[in-house]
């Protein structure tokens, strides 16, 4: 048995690669020196791998922005508004396609399957064209040989390239990129044709698509490719891998395809790929590669529990190795480094470093017997005990009160249709009240207010000053230019999650731990690593500041229990349906703080409900079932009078209505400018009963939308919702916007509401 991995972080210790690529867009640093930070990052990480004991490190797996976007060039799909630029340079071209430029749109960007990574989408149409450019994929492969390691190339696979794809601007919507099958096939075969004469002896083809719901002739489209591919005469040995999520109906068509080796996810992620591999009589003659390392989470590995599932699968493929569930891009470089956490807790953790040492461990073991990896079994049952056993991991107040959740607790004293009737009457609101979702521009002079404080350059009651004065500033704003439900700006968060986490006990936060998220951009998840709990109110003092400075209602603003998880790194050693729960008790707390401090509005944000939605549509009624019910035990505890909102910021979501529904929230405000309120029409479909607000501003732009724009908005607004149910904001937080638009957009937002209530 041997060690491998499919891809490994890219971004370098100190993120050189993000400085570099960002240096390079400022014209700061050449193609030239980008290419050597490139090169010298992907060398670095093949000889680390190479040390730690794996035996075929990845290549291609490298990227300056997205490998998704990679495959895009490798099978010379650019788009044609792309190809001039691409003519031009190609590495520009490159970024264009990533990030448009002042004449063209980027392609658009969305969520790698249920992962916080986020690729560009492949335009594709009846006319396109696929030509071969293996160019990428061969100079890296021919970088780790030069090194005298052993590699093997890993590429988005074919069928898992179309299933991500759209239909081009301008195809019909309707149009099928799987159709381009045919024609895509051919553009691999010359591809792997080039990495075998570049001297790969594997390829690695990722389809983790397959792990999603597919249809029988998506499956038939698998068989087909593979049945191609396979028949090939010059190529590598083929690895075909899939993670994510468990096989289902595409593990039968995979085993019996005509390639030498299957990589396939054994982690509880993927509950049942071990049966059905045995039920289908294994991989007879082929290269197995288990994934028995969670390559998501950053949880030290069971490996005894490992080995057990590697010693069952050894009977069932000719050759067994051992390798992470999926690409360790989702995780953090080294636990080592976090030298703010107590040593005895880092020892609970493995990020990509420590989960490489696992694998070789594990592949160790299984080549020459537990008795070869005594003293490594030995530290890890150490390790998992003193997790188990820690007083962080287990806290019996909070296990006593979930434990004694009730049903009423997760239900408002009052229906919807009741209790709106007695906010009316509290809040005194007009028709068509206008607020903003939570965030005012975060200016340099709160960053380095933040950073002055971590620093020691001001103590926490100057930090409070200036976080006062920028409350003063947006809540005196906002009563000029006539909101109505104000808020506080949000000036004192970092994050949306991180600011929360850092309060509650349970949660762990790091200092180095950066996950790509898209491009250069990083994100630190927290750690939920204990059972969790609130020691004291988190906002109460900033929103009864703010509502101090004014007569008109200020919205609490908090962030809700299913997001606090989907950007957290979560804990593996209970249901995610309890941590949900842990975390909607602290939540609950603080919003019935908030109330007893006068607080009327209170906003829940759940931007990540949809996000966390399973791969498979099976389980997903069980997770909508687990995430509804934790923010209403958020909300649950409030006075009728008192009024929920919570945000979301996505535009398709037919999907989830029902279970929008069911947060039982009276308010809800959605991003809808770009899509002209297709979400207004979508919740009237359904029938959605509460009071909803379609943004009418686009924040993701710099645009100021006019009064006129923003009336016309409105008006198809009122074409689906009544006008006693519609509100008026923008499509978001307003954190990366300037003021001067910021200012500009909400004047013209107010007058339009005030057009439309006077013609009502
Ligand atoms: N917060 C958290 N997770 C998230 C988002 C968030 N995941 C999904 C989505 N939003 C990701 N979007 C972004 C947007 C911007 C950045 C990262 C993810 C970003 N990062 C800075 C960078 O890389 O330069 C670093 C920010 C920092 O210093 O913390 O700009 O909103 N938790
Ligand atoms: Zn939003």
């Amino acid at each position: 048995a041997r060690a491998t991995v499919y891809g490994y972080p890219r971004q370098g210790r100190n993120r050189e690669l993000k400085k570099a690529i960002e240096g390079y867009w400022k014209g700061r640093v050449t193609s030239d020196a980008l290419e050597a930070t490139a090169a010298g990052l992907r060398g670095a990480n093949w000889q680390q791998l190479a040390e730690a004991g794996v035996h075929e490190v990845p290549t291609g797996d490298f990227s300056y922005y997205d490998h998704v976007l990679d495959t895009t060039v490798m099978v010379g799909a650019i788009p044609e508004r792309h190809r001039a630029a691409v003519g031009t340079d190609a590495l520009d071209g490159y970024f264009a396609m990533a990030r448009g430029t002042q004449d063209v749109a980027p392609l658009e960007m969305t969520k790698w399957f249920d992962t916080n990574y986020h690729y560009l989408v492949p335009e594709l149409g009846p006319d396109t064209v696929f030509a071969a450019d293996s160019s990428k994929q061969v100079a890296e492969l021919k970088e780790a040989l030069a090194l005298g390691l052993s590699a093997r190339p890993v590429l988005v696979g074919p069928v898992t390239y179309l299933l991500l794809a759209k239909p081009a601007p301008g195809v019909a919507a309707d149009f099928d990129p799987l159709t381009l099958l045919d024609r895509l096939l051919p553009v691999y075969a010359e591809v792997l044709a080039d990495l075998r004469a570049a001297g790969a002896e594997w390829a690695q083809l990722d389809e983790p698509a397959l792990a999603q719901d597919r249809t029988p002739a998506e499956l038939d489209a698998t068989e087909r490719a593979y049945r191609y591919l396979g028949a090939l005469t010059d190529r590598p040995k083929l690895l075909v891998a899939s993670y994510f999520d468990r096989l289902g109906d595409a593990l039968p068509v995979l085993a019996k395809a005509p390639v030498e080796g299957l990589a396939v996810d054994f982690t509880e992620a993927a509950a049942g790929n071990l049966d059905a591999l045995a039920a289908v009589g294994g991989l007879p003659g082929k290269r197995l590669v288990a994934g028995v390392v969670n390559g998501r989470n950053i949880w030290v590995n069971d490996l005894e529990k490992s080995l057990a599932v590697l010693g069952t699968l050894l009977g069932l493929a000719d050759r067994v190795d051992v390798a992470a569930s999926c690409s360790l891009l989702h995780v953090p470089l080294d636990a080592t480094a976090e030298r703010d956490i107590a040593p005895q807790i880092v020892r609970w953790l493995a990020f990509a470093r420590q989960k490489t040492d696992e694998i070789v461990t594990l592949a160790n073991g299984l080549a020459r017997g537990t008795g070869a990896i005594a003293a490594e079994l030995s530290a890890n049952r150490a390790h998992l005990a003193s997790r188990a056993g820690s007083p962080i991991t287990v806290d019996p107040a909070v296990r006593a009160r979930t434990a004694a959740v009730t049903e009423a607790d997760t239900r408002r004293s009052q229906p919807y249709a009741e209790r709106t009737a007695a906010q009316r009457a509290h809040l005194g609101l007009p028709l068509l009240p206008t607020t903003t979702i939570g965030s005012f521009p975060q200016t340099t002079e709160v960053r380095t207010a933040r950073s002055d404080l971590r620093a020691g350059l001001i103590d926490t009651a100057g930090y409070e000053e200036r976080i006062k004065g920028e409350i003063r500033e947006v809540i005196s704003f906002q009563e000029k230019a006539g909101l109505d439900v104000l808020v506080h700006g949000e000036a004192e968060r970092n994050d949306m999650v991180q600011y929360f986490a850092e309060q509650l006990t349970g949660y762990l936060a790091t200092q180095h731990g950066w996950v790509q998220s898209y491009g250069t951009r990083y994100v630190r998840p927290p750690i939920l690593a204990g059972d969790i709990s609130r020691p004291a109110p988190m906002t109460v003092r900033w929103t009864t500041y703010a509502q101090s400075l004014t007569d008109r209602p200020v919205k609490g603003m908090l962030t809700g229990p299913v997001t606090m998880l989907a950007w957290s790194f979560v804990r593996d050693d209970q249901p995610l349906a309890d941590t949900a729960r842990q975390v909607a008790l602290a939540l609950r707390d603080e919003v019935n703080d908030l109330e007893a401090a006068g607080t009327s509005v209170i906003q829940v944000d759940e931007p990540a409900l949809r996000e966390t939605l399973p791969l498979r549509t099976a389980d997903r009624p069980v997770y909508l079932g687990w995430a509804t019910e934790a923010f209403r035990l958020t909300t649950g505890g409030v006075r009728p009078a008192t009024q929920i909102h919570t945000h979301m910021c996505y535009a398709e979501f037919g999907d989830i209505v029902e279970a929008i529904d069911d947060l039982d929230a009276d308010v809800i405000s959605l991003e809808a400018a770009r899509s002209h309120m297709q979400v207004a029409r979508e919740l009237a479909a359904h029938g959605y009963p509460r009071e909803a607000g379609p943004g009418v501003y686009d924040i993701h732009s710099p645009r100021v939308p006019s009064a006129e724009e923003a009336t016309a908005l409105l008006r198809t607004g009122l074409e689906a919702l009544p006008a006693e149910r519609l509100w008026v904001n923008p499509d978001c937080g307003l954190k990366t916007r300037g003021w001067p638009e910021t200012r500009a957009s909400l004047e013209n937002l107010v007058a339009a509401a005030r057009t439309i209530r006077g013609e009502l």
